[in-house]
């Protein structure tokens, strides 16, 4: 039997090798001779597109031919990481990939490498619905992500002379051969005006929306291939065009600047994602950006339920619509003006399929976060809606009226409408009226809503309340990243892990095996090894592979309180200098991660990380035991590489203020052991693990409320701590800053009387749990089965796990396997 492969879906390496050489050819115009690396990328990827696409079309056609309910994912946010090493994994053709790839003469590492990601997210809740999706292809759920396609994703981070300096991430400019452009498929979206308003022949009141401007919106496909299964679901991104490149009116009358500017302003839409997390900053163009993707999103759902052959009013049936946070909040008043003013339902018809439509997820209880629209700015660019949130909030708050004796305070609490000097819409009090389901992302997260910012919510519809924990997905955290870890995990457990990630449990009985611990370990020192290497490269500072990697990655904030890990550097580089020849165990210190540009103390704190790294690297009193590395640009491909790495990861939020947190699962997964506070789903992970393989500190987020209300004193703690005391006052004098006593004036103020993350507080405790680390350390067997049961206890946290209770309980969906002879 000769086996015959299309060259376009063929997996076998021969015809991988010759896609590959074709695709360098007819698309690339390239012969190998003169083929760039980038080439040879592109073709291999297109190589790997294409046989998604097979795969793709059967989804699209099962989905279509009979009536499945879709999930529709709206999310400001994608941070979605490279695809390519992804997609080999995902399609099981890795192994024949690197074969055929070497057969040619060049090496697989080499072009997943050339990959330039789209980082169409800030953090973790961009990351989360990367995440998603992944696990909603893998469970072999109908399911469409709508997002915007910025022409320019998060910033690249460069550090120069120790401080954060931004540059555009044009992450296009060399083409994407991930996407499909639909030019066919778009949608027109209005923007600012005013209404007119009339009575209809049936004698109907009506609001007809003069819009100022049209954009047109264009929908990027991208495939989305779950693990070893058909399914390839879509993401659909939006792109923001003039819908004439020139308004040849203004043109012909001489006012050329006026037609070229409405084009500039049409694509300024999609052009830059916002850099902030977890701060609002209330932009005009921001709203305007979640306006135009959601009516392009809304309208493209409403065209293929009713291509179906469906009925306006049961819109529900088909799609589930997942608001994941405020962000796309203002759906809901979309979809109103969709079914009242285009497909002219009546009100209460109308309401009836919003509010069975939406679902919201909050990702946050910081108060700086929470959505709010001034609201002469809302009107100025959505008038209409603006109308409509003015009446379901009239008919929203005649109903609870009843309900809640007329408290003022409660009706204060649950308007749609802020008073104040100025008035201002709440957003996620709009989702929470809207939606049928309203969840937080951790166990204690969920709790906290209940009790505080959506209490009144919660008293009012208990039924719409539940938590889902977020999870990650092994694929790109453990098999992706952690390749010789995958291989010693399936030696011992076979691969079925990679799926249904409860069976890691099986490890459980290798964790006292000297064998397996001693494999277990040398595959960590491959990885330390690994990133020493790369640190090198980027930094040029030497580290010791040996010496324990104590790595904190994430967004700069002040409640993720880097600067409280930079105290414990400090301190532990004083009692060198005090006691030179302490016994310490030596530690590499890895930080990496964005400050949003405008976040003056978060710059700081990266300065801060850096300047103390510079003294502490270069002291010949400390003779390396300590290094500090700041790993510039953190990106998911960067992420990547740092996970497998570490020994400790650093979870020490303000208990209370971290949602919940994803990087603490992909560290733990990969045999990281976990500093933490109780805060977000380090409570769970802690569960999980056992609390004798976690280190916990800190205040409890009860203790942080109640020492707040109490009055909260941080300058007596710096008083009354001689570690403390000295440490500040370094930071203060300039001892890290050349004797520049003002560099860090605004952080030490800050600190010494504010503090509003309670670093003070929880110094001590943080300090007295590093010394048990390092205890923990010393003892390589103990250390070992501690490493092997963090991984081995980490089930509940694939994305699988959480994606599977979603379905189940808020989504009602279930898997529809494809068929590739459908
Ligand atoms: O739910 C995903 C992720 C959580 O793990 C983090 O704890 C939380 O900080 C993050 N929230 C945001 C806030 N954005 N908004 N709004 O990214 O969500």
């Amino acid at each position: 039997n000769v086996l015959v492969e299309d060259a376009r879906t063929g997996l076998t390496v021969e015809t991988l090798k010759k896609a590959i050489q074709n695709n360098l050819f007819y698309v690339q115009g390239k012969y190998p001779e003169i083929a760039t690396r980038n080439d040879y990328y592109m073709a291999l990827a297109y190589a790997v597109r294409d046989r998604i696409l097979q795969r793709w079309v059967a989804s699209v056609k099962q989905y279509l031919q009979e009536k499945h309910r879709i999930v529709s994912y709206l999310s400001a946010e994608y941070l979605l990481g490279p695809h390519l090493a992804n997609n080999l994994i995902n399609l099981g053709i890795y192994k024949e990939t690197e074969q055929a790839t070497k057969e040619l003469g060049i090496s697989l590492d080499w072009l997943i490498e050339k990959e330039v990601e789209p980082g169409l997210g800030n953090g973790g809740l961009g990351r989360l619905a990367a995440c998603y999706m992944d696990s909603l292809a893998t469970l072999e759920v109908p399911a469409i992500g709508y997002g915007i396609r910025y022409q320019f994703g998060i910033f690249e981070q460069d550090i120069r002379d120790g401080w954060q300096v931004e540059d555009t991430d044009n992450w296009l400019r060399r083409g994407n051969p991930w996407e499909i452009a639909r030019r066919e498929l778009s949608y027109d979206v209005k923007l600012g005006g005013y209404l007119q308003h009339y009575t209809d022949r049936d004698g109907k009141f009506r609001s007809k929306w003069i819009p100022e401007l049209t954009v047109k919106g264009v929908a990027y496909d991208t495939p989305i291939l779950g693990y070893k299964v058909n399914t390839t679901n879509t993401l659909r991104l939006w792109k923001s065009e003039a819908p004439r490149s020139f308004d040849f009116q203004s043109f012909n009358a001489g006012d050329y600047n006026f037609a070229v500017n409405q084009k500039i302003v049409c694509e300024n839409l999609s052009k830059v994602l916002y850099p902030n997390d977890e701060t609002l900053n209330g932009k005009k163009l921001r709203l305007q950006q979640q306006y135009f993707f959601v009516s392009c999103s809304l309208q493209d759902m409403i065209g293929i339920h009713l291509r179906q052959g469906e009925k306006i009013e049961d819109f529900q049936s088909t799609f589930s619509v997942q608001l994941n946070d405020t962000h796309p909040a203002v759906a809901i008043a979309e979809m109103m003006r969709l079914l009242l003013d285009e497909h002219d339902l009546d009100w209460s018809t109308a309401w009836r399929v919003t509010s069975r439509t939406f679902a919201y997820t909050n990702h946050t209880l910081l108060p700086e976060a929470l959505e709010k629209w001034d609201l002469e700015l809302f009107q100025s660019v959505l008038p209409r809606h603006l109308e409509i949130i003015y009446e379901i909030n009239r008919r929203f708050l005649d109903e609870v009226t009843v309900r809640v004796y007329g408290d003022p305070e409660k009706i204060r609490s649950l308007s749609l409408i802020g008073e104040g000097p100025r008035k201002y819409i709440k957003m996620a009090n709009l989702a929470c009226v809207g939606s049928y389901a309203i969840n937080g992302v951790a166990a204690l997260h969920t709790e906290l809503l209940k009790k505080t910012v959506l209490k009144d919510f919660y008293a009012l519809y208990p039924e719409k309340f539940s938590n889902k924990t977020n999870g990650v997905t092994p694929r790109r955290w453990m098999v992706l990243s952690n390749p010789k870890l995958t291989e010693l995990i399936s030696s011992k457990i076979g691969d079925g892990w990679i799926k249904h990630l409860e069976e890691l449990s099986g490890l459980e009985k290798f964790a006292d095996d000297p064998d397996f611990q001693k494999q277990w370990m040398d595959v960590k020192l491959e990885m330390k090894k690994n990133l020493a290497r790369k640190i090198k490269n980027r930094t040029g500072i030497d580290v010791n592979p040996e010496s324990m990697f104590d790595i904190q990655v994430k967004r700069i904030h002040e409640y993720k309180r880097q600067h409280l890990n930079i105290l414990h550097v400090i301190t532990l580089y004083n009692r060198i200098k005090q006691n030179p020849e302490i016994d310490i165990v030596p530690r590499t210190f890895v930080f990496a991660g964005k400050a949003a540009p405008g976040y003056k103390l978060a710059k700081l704190m990266i300065k801060l990380i850096n300047s103390v790294g510079d003294i502490v690297n270069n002291d010949p009193d400390v003779k390396d035991r300590l290094k500090v590395v700041f790993y510039p640009n953190y990106n998911v491909t960067n992420a990547q590489k740092i996970y497998p790495a570490a020994d400790l990861s650093e979870q020490i939020s303000t208990a209370g203020k971290e949602a919940s947190g994803t990087g603490n699962m992909k560290l733990s997964m990969n045999g990281a052991l976990t500093i933490g506070t109780l805060d977000g789903a380090n409570v769970e992970i802690r569960e999980c693990v056992g609390e004798e393989n976690f280190f916990l500190f800190g205040l409890t987020a009860e203790e942080v409320a109640r020492i707040k209300s109490e009055g909260y004193n941080p300058y007596g703690y710096y008083q009354n701590n001689a570690e403390l005391k000295l440490a500040m006052d370094q930071i203060s004098s300039g001892y890290f800053s050349h004797l520049d006593d003002t560099v860090f004036k605004d952080l030490v103020k800050s600190l010494l009387y504010d503090d509003q993350f309670l670093l003070f507080a929880d110094y001590q405790s943080y300090i007295e749990c590093q010394d048990k680390v390092d205890v923990a350390y010393r003892d390589k067997v103990k250390w070992a089965k501690m490493s092997i049961l963090n991984t081995a206890r980490m089930g509940k946290f694939s994305s699988d796990r959480s994606i599977q209770e979603y379905c189940e309980d808020i989504w009602k969906v279930k898997s529809v396997p494809v068929s590739l002879n459908g």
